[in-house]
């Protein structure tokens, strides 16, 4: 027998050694599936994410952390350098880039398709020469004048997510009138912000940026309200990954679950994300999300961004 032969179904997802595997061309944007939610894994190259903080510190553990969420299925790998948590310290740009330029690098030439995570232009400029296909930028309402340009100039997907403030002062900018209508309005106030600079709408995704100057009560009622962010007519991308309102909402005895606890509520709201349409979810742990994912596709099967509704009246 031969022993080095992969059992079924142990191959992709369980391989000890995915380094050994072949260089795969790099995948593109446009040949992503277009009849299913897609799932972005979470590298974070931080020593003090939220949630999975110090893991993946160095790049070695990174890429091998990424390279097994790609073999597990993950359409998109999303690297960042920065902790985007509230009250977490600021990095340089030079020591962002020093932790996550490598890692695409090694991602790409496994095949893989990369995102960056980062608000800052020059990171993301760099990340795109290594490799990267989409801006995934939390910046919200403060984006970088030079970020606008360069989403314009490079014509890559970017992902916009609402947010006010930084990680010290967002958590007191929560006050809405209609949490859903507001972020998308704010959100089309930046969109037209973009297609002035020249940016086109199939470049934009999306992101009513869940836990990012909201309260646990407006996270809900931004997932409950989906089809307001859908009805701009964007692909939409939903981030809940083990955020701090599903530890709320699995309290046992008083304590809130830790982040690692809160995996089978994200695939749940990875399930009902799909359901609604969306375009992507962006999740810690990726096999229960694609699971999720092809549970709802056999229910809802078309994702992404449904049409404008009509008008009351319009027949
Ligand atoms: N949240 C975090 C980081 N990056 N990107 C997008 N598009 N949306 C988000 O809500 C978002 C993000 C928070 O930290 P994590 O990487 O530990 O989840």
């Amino acid at each position: 027998m031969d022993t080095l032969a992969a059992a079924p179904g142990t191959g992709p997802a369980t391989s000890p050694l995915p380094v050994l595997r072949k260089p795969r061309p790099a995948a593109s944007f446009k040949d992503l599936p277009t009849d299913r939610t897609l799932v972005m894994g979470i590298l974070n190259v931080t020593p003090d994410s939220f949630s999975d903080g110090g893991k993946h510190a160095t790049s070695d553990t990174a890429v091998a952390a990424g390279l097994r969420m790609y073999y597990a299925g993950a359409d998109i790998i999303d690297v960042g350098g920065e902790s985007t948590r509230p009250g977490a310290a600021e990095v340089s740009v030079e020591e962002e880039q020093r932790r996550v330029l490598p890692v695409i690098e090694a991602l790409v030439k496994a095949g893989a398709l990369v995102s960056i995570d980062t608000t800052h232009a020059a990171t993301a400029e760099a990340a795109l020469a290594a490799g990267a296909t989409i801006i995934n930028d939390v910046s919200g309402l403060t984006i970088e004048p030079e970020m606008i340009e360069l989403v314009a100039r490079s014509k890559a997907p970017y992902i916009l997510t609402h947010r006010r403030g930084d990680a010290s002062t967002m958590d007191s900018l929560t006050d809405y009138r209609d949490v859903a209508r507001d972020v998308a309005a704010e959100l089309a106030g930046v969109r037209d912000k973009l297609y002035a600079a020249g940016a086109t709408p199939e470049q934009i995704i999306l992101d009513p940026g869940l836990g990012f100057a909201k309260t646990e009560a407006q996270n809900w009622e931004l997932l409950q309200d989906l089809d307001v962010l859908q009805a701009m007519g964007h692909k939409v991308l939903v981030a809940a990954s083990r955020k701090r309102f599903l530890g709320s909402l699995l309290t046992v005895a008083g304590k809130s679950a830790p982040p690692q606890e809160r995996d089978a509520a994200t695939a749940a709201v990875t399930a009902i994300s799909a359901f609604r349409g969306a375009w992507a979810v962006r999740v810690h742990d990726v096999g229960p999300s694609l699971d999720a994912v092809k549970v709802a596709a056999r229910i809802a099967p078309v994702a992404g961004p449904s049409p404008v509704p009509a008008a009351p009246g319009n027949g």
